[in-house]
């Protein structure tokens, strides 16, 4: 049995109005110039919702009222020399409070659900974006190349998350 890689947690907010999600253009870093939900890398000495609720403030200044728990992702990215995890927990909110502010890490930016910009997102969003919108959970599993272009995955829906 070889050593059992280690997977690092993240964490991915969304904010979704009746007629419109916020989005944030990553500025900087992994999946600079893509648009996402807001999140980042939980600290060790914190939860998931911990980290998920400091990485909402941070990056575009919002406090939620009313957040779930929506979904877990194991993403498996594949590089020439190394194979690496990331566990990223999503969570939803419909309302808030605080004002909408850019930081130096998103530019928060409101989308009418029709105009969702999946082409400008990560490749994976579009096949559990779907349960989101039904107000479902889900659980999944996206391996992605070299390139950052998704090779293959699998998502099933989890309605008692
Ligand atoms: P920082 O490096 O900014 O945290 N993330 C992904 N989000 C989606 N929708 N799809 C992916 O497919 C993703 N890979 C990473 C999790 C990275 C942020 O980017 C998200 C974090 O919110 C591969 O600290």
């Amino acid at each position: 049995l070889k050593r059992p890689d280690s997977v690092q947690l993240a964490t991915l907010f969304w904010i979704l109005e009746p007629n419109r999600v916020l989005l944030g253009m990553k500025k900087r870093g992994f999946g600079v110039g893509k648009y996402n939900g807001f999140g980042g890398k939980v600290q060790a000495d914190e939860t998931p919702l911990q980290g998920a609720l400091r990485e909402l403030q941070e990056e575009c200044g919002l406090i939620p009222i009313d957040t779930r728990p929506r979904g877990i992702l194991l993403f498996e990215f594949v590089e020439p020399d190394k194979r690496w995890y990331l566990e990223v927990h999503l969570y939803s909110a419909t309302k808030f409070t605080g004002n909408v502010t850019e930081s130096e890490e998103m530019r928060p930016e409101w989308f009418a659900y029709p105009d969702v910009p999946h082409g400008k997102m990560w490749e994976d969003d579009k096949y559990w974006w779907p349960i989101l919108m039904r107000d479902s959970n889900f659980l999944g599993h996206f391996v992605f190349d070299n390139s950052q272009l998704l090779s293959r995955g699998l998502v099933r829906e989890c309605p008692s998350i």
